[in-house]
């Protein structure tokens, strides 16, 4: 059966050209005729591992296209998926299956309920891979995705498929807590990051301001049922302080380079079911707050 992968940026690029090497059969989506047609000068994807480029020729086309399309991998930002999605939705095939990398949360329920008919498999990963230039992504090498449904618990056949293309995965019952867990440690640090304009390690220099937030990210996740992805969160968040302590988080570098955050999927989403669970979480608001101003202030979307 045949992958169609919509956006052709970091993420989607590196499981195209992994499922595509592995001879497993490959479609891009690509956003409108102009992107299509830089797609085929450029002649394929390439994929740049341990230095070295390798260009994959993976068929694409536009999504106004006619062919049914059975299983669907979503690999545009959040803020984007639910349009992305929006005209496939006549070419979905019964009993089509999309597969949603998007980092954060929130972005998945909207395209869910835009295909009520079709099974939405949630994503949750920490491959590193990004964008060259067009259509040429570099792989950092390492990582790991979480898969699964939270409406029916059953690992899908294609999973053999990711094994073939080895594309490291697991498959889980419980993907909204591994999407939870993901979307606390991100609060935690990629937030404090941008506003102390400073690599991950940089925070070792705030631990109250740290540890006050893990406070409220633990008290959001109880009252949320998310008690596993509360366990232990401070400590994760030191760990991984720690442990990525060169690194510029994803946050960081979108404001670095002009782009737009997932910030709705991210702040935003932990401010708004705090709110819907009437919890105040004052650091958490203000943080949200002071994020937003200083995206503001760079004339980047708040949202
Ligand atoms: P990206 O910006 O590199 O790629 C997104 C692609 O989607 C772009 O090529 C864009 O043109 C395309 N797109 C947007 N709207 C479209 C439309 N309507 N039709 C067709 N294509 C469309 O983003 P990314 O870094 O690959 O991230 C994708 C998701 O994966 C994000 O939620 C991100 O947080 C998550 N993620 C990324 C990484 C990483 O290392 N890049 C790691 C973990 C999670
Ligand atoms: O995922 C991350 C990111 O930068 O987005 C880490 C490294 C965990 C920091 O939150």
């Amino acid at each position: 059966m045949t992958w169609h992968v919509l956006g052709a940026g970091s993420l989607g690029s590196l499981w195209a050209a992994r499922l595509a090497r592995a001879g497993v059969p490959v479609r891009l989506l690509l956003r409108d005729r102009a992107r299509l047609k830089a797609y085929e000068a450029a002649g394929g994807l390439t994929l740049v591992e341990q230095g070295q480029a390798r260009l994959y020729p993976i068929a694409a086309e536009l999504p106004s296209g006619t062919g049914p399309i059975e299983r669907l991998l979503v690999a545009c930002k959040a803020y984007d998926a639910e349009a992305a999605v929006q005209p496939l939705l006549p070419r979905l095939a019964p009993g089509a299956e999309l597969i949603l990398l998007q980092n954060g949360l929130g972005s998945q329920d909207q395209v869910a309920l835009r295909v009520p008919h079709a099974r939405c498999v949630l994503a949750s990963s920490t491959e590193g891979a990004f964008r060259e230039s067009d259509f040429q992504v570099v792989f950092a090498g390492h990582g790991f995705t979480w898969l699964g449904d939270p409406q029916r618990p059953g690992a899908p056949q294609w999973l053999d498929e990711l094994e073939h293309a080895g594309i490291p995965h697991g498959w889980t019952p419980d993907i909204l807590s591994r999407l939870w867990r993901k979307l606390a440690l991100n609060c935690a640090i990629n937030p404090l990051t941008v506003l102390h304009d400073c690599r991950n390690g940089g925070l070792a220099e705030h631990p109250a301001e740290v540890s006050v937030l893990c406070a409220e990210l633990v008290e959001l996740l109880q009252r949320c049922g998310q008690p596993a992805a509360a366990e232990d969160l401070h400590e994760e968040v030191l760990r991984v302080i720690q442990a990525t302590a060169a690194n510029y988080s994803s946050m960081y570098q979108d404001v670095a380079n002009g782009r737009r955050t997932e910030i709705s999927y991210l702040l935003g989403h932990a401010c708004a079911t705090a709110a819907r669970h009437q919890l105040g979480l004052p650091h958490l608001e203000r943080l949200h707050a002071r994020l937003k101003a200083h995206l503001q202030q760079r004339g980047l979307p708040v949202t």
